[in-house]
């Protein structure tokens, strides 16, 4: 396999060079602060500047604006865990087992031994912290997570200095926060205990209790309830450490905002992953009412405010010249994702996964297509990039521009695509990989897709999502066909035996790089 189409040095600065200034100036700007803003489930159709009309996004349409707005970035994966996994290590993560969602009590599936981003930056000489959504297990599930205790390993055992985490998601137990290896506000006489296997006595269940829930459920979630919400999950306990899920945007802004004052004078790299807008949907009061799409459109509008306090702390700590932010989402849309919420019957003419087909979990293209914009006032020029990258390049791309190498097996599918990133390469990889809920596998290469055949189901009947399994192979042009319409793998069976076998050689690959 072809592999990385770029150098390994950063680009040329866009200032004039001449001076030993200019040169001093030059080196530091390389070395940008580095804030990685990642959704939870917004679809490649969620934000005005995509296309959206019935939901108002200003803040990611001003980063949008001052920065570069790609249509062509995936996310490895059409979930979440895998595709954090794959980010975080540069490995997609269907190159490793036990990678798909994982439960709330799972142990880490990160190799602490592993070069991850978080510690690539630290060797790098940055200050690294992760405040949100987790979702990559916590501990070592040799034996049962103590959560009143030390909670490790965690992001501190792979190179983040500090955490501050929902652990799984917000519709997992436990429904507290984990700052560094601690649960927050844990009340040592009331301790919180964790199951996924059975149910806790005393403690009501969205089942058994279903008529008192503020939210419920329509599938799932019927586990512990939590706040008035039923779970995924048991857990009982830690009454004084549970998250107000209204709270959850401010709390985390909180977090992300003192991570940027107290580090304001060195370079950072910090990962911001917020909830919105996965299920639960809770916005707080301030988003109530803001779209016509109920809590979905609202929590939306949350989204875009948690982006706004970011931008305003760097603006305000003067620190957006020289920040690179990089905001994308791990996985495309759902509506119904297991709570009555009225993202089905609010949506309306809004298509929150823009032309694309499928969503949330497949592997047409709504599955991992993904908003992806960039901002570095300092060596970006504003625009818009056709360019095709994937979430896995961010490991290769951010060690090339920090003057970190990495061994062949460290990130072995991550390709350098740091020109890209500054906008003076826009073709980007020669190939593009993308995987669903199902294992399924597709290879793009320019503008053709081939999915592999699966015999598995071609609708999830929880959420309505076409997944794009089907037992024949599929080939779609996606320039001229971007919602996956018309299968061309009989008509052009010169490309399809083109692209099979490329995608065989990926996979049989321990790394796409050579
Ligand atoms: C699914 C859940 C869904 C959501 C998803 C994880 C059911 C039936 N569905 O298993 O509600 O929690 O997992 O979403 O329980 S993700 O964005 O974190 O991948
Ligand atoms: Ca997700």
């Amino acid at each position: 396999m072809k592999s990385a189409l770029l150098g390994i040095a950063a680009g040329p600065s866009l200032l004039a060079m001449g001076d030993k200034a200019a040169e001093m100036e030059s080196a530091m700007s390389s070395r940008p602060n580095i804030v990685l803003i990642y959704a939870d489930d917004i679809g490649y159709g969620d934000l005005a500047c995509y296309g959206a009309t019935a939901v108002k996004t200003p803040n990611v349409d001003r980063l949008a604006k001052e920065g570069l707005k790609f249509t062509n970035a995936y996310a490895t994966s059409a979930t979440c865990t895998p595709s954090r996994y794959s980010m975080l290590t540069g490995q997609y993560a269907w190159r490793k087992e036990g990678t798909g969602i994982l439960a709330g009590d799972a142990k880490m599936i990160i190799d602490t031994a592993k070069m991850t981003l978080s510690s690539m930056l630290k060797s790098a000489g940055y200050t690294t912290g992760v405040v949100g959504k987790w979702h990559l297990g916590l501990g070592k599930g040799k034996s049962e997570l103590n959560w009143n205790g030390d909670i490790k390993p965690g992001p501190l055992e792979i190179g983040f200095d500090y955490s501050f985490l929902i652990p799984a998601t917000g519709d997992r137990v436990p429904c507290v926060y984990v700052e560094n290896h601690r649960v927050v506000n844990l009340d040592p006489n009331d301790p919180v205990t964790v199951s996924y296997q059975k149910p806790i006595p005393g403690v009501p269940t969205g089942q058994t209790n279903r008529n008192q829930l503020k939210m419920d459920w329509s599938y799932g979630h019927n586990n512990s309830v939590i706040n008035g919400i039923g779970r995924i999950g048991y857990m009982s306990g830690g009454k004084s450490a549970l998250w107000k899920d209204e709270d959850i945007a401010d709390t985390l802004v909180n977090k992300t905002v003192s991570f940027l004052e107290n580090n304001k004078t060195k370079p950072f790299f910090l990962y911001f992953a917020t909830h919105d807008i996965h299920v639960p949907r809770v916005p707080n009061a301030r988003f109530v009412g803001k779209t016509d799409m109920g809590s979905r459109g609202d929590a939306i509008v949350q989204f875009d405010w948690q982006v706004g306090q970011i931008l305003d702390a760097l603006d305000r700590l003067g620190l957006t010249q020289n920040t690179l932010v990089i905001l994308s989402s791990d996985n495309g849309p759902v509506l119904d994702d297991g709570y009555k919420d009225q993202a089905v019957e609010k949506v309306g003419k809004h298509k929150p996964a823009g032309p694309l087909r499928g969503g949330k979990s497949s592997i047409f293209d709504a599955g991992t297509r993904e908003p992806f914009v960039v901002r570095w006032p300092k060596r970006i020029r504003p625009g818009v990039s056709e360019a095709l990258i994937s979430q896995v390049d961010l490991m290769a791309s951010l060690a090339s521009l920090t003057g970190q190498k990495l061994a062949a097996e460290e990130a072995p599918d991550s390709l350098n695509m740091l020109e890209v990133l500054l906008g003076k390469d826009k073709t980007g990889r020669d190939h593009i990989i993308e995987h669903s809920q199902f294992g399924t596998l597709s290879i793009r290469v320019g503008d053709w897709k081939y999915i592999e055949p699966s015999d598995k189901s071609k609708f999830i009947w929880q959420t309505g999502i076409e997944t794009g399994n089907n037992p024949q192979p599929q080939l779609y042009n996606l320039k001229d066909d971007p919602g996956e319409r018309n299968n061309l793998a009989d008509k052009h069976p010169d490309i399809l035996n083109k692209l099979k076998p490329m995608l065989e050689k990926v996979k049989q690959a321990n790394r796409t790089k050579e």
